[in-house]
């Protein structure tokens, strides 16, 4: 809505804090809710689209749209274009989190470097090796050893995306 995004207006120049017009990796990782995820650094690197170290506004809004909590009572007119916040485009985003060479595949190497920033420290690299491969396989349903993204879709079937891939970025 307009008021909202008047609101992400005056939050995009608090946090762009030389006054330059866009925003940089430093400028956003004073968001907290990014601060303190665990995928926050990569989640911030999807701002920056082919190498760039800027964000203006209309990137800055649109990479956040994914993370806008659904409401209920929004009406969905079956005639406009999926809003950036739905289930799939939830999903799309998070597995471009893991995809990191965007071949369209989470290879093991790929689920193991996730698993890593998000379990800490706690397991052994043991532990994590073994917690990878199960996820992998769990998910492999057609047996190449990577996870693709209707595999991880299906993995997710059951997972309440909504609700966990929602960012407050306005108090
Ligand atoms: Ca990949
Ligand atoms: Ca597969």
């Amino acid at each position: 809505s307009e008021a909202s995004l008047v609101r992400l207006y005056r939050r995009f120049r608090d946090l762009d804090r030389n006054k330059k017009g866009y925003l940089c990796r430093t400028d956003l990782r004073q968001i907290g809710a990014l601060a303190v995820n665990p995928l926050g650094d990569r989640i911030i690197e999807s701002f920056f689209t082919d190498g760039s170290y800027s964000v203006d506004f209309s990137g800055f809004v649109r990479v956040l749209a994914h993370f806008r909590p659904v409401d209920d009572e929004e009406l969905q007119d079956p005639k406009a274009p999926e809003p950036l916040n739905s289930r799939m485009n939830k999903l799309r985003f998070a597995f471009q989190l893991y995809d990191l060479d965007r071949d369209g595949k989470i290879s093991r190497h790929e689920m193991l470097q996730v698993l890593r920033l998000m379990v800490g420290v706690q397991v052994t690299e043991e532990q994590l090796e073994s917690i990878t491969d199960r996820t992998v396989q769990e998910a492999d349903e057609d047996g190449d050893g990577a996870v693709s993204f209707l595999e991880f879709v299906k993995s997710l079937e059951k997972m309440d995306i909504e609700q966990k891939m929602s960012i407050r970025i306005l108090k």
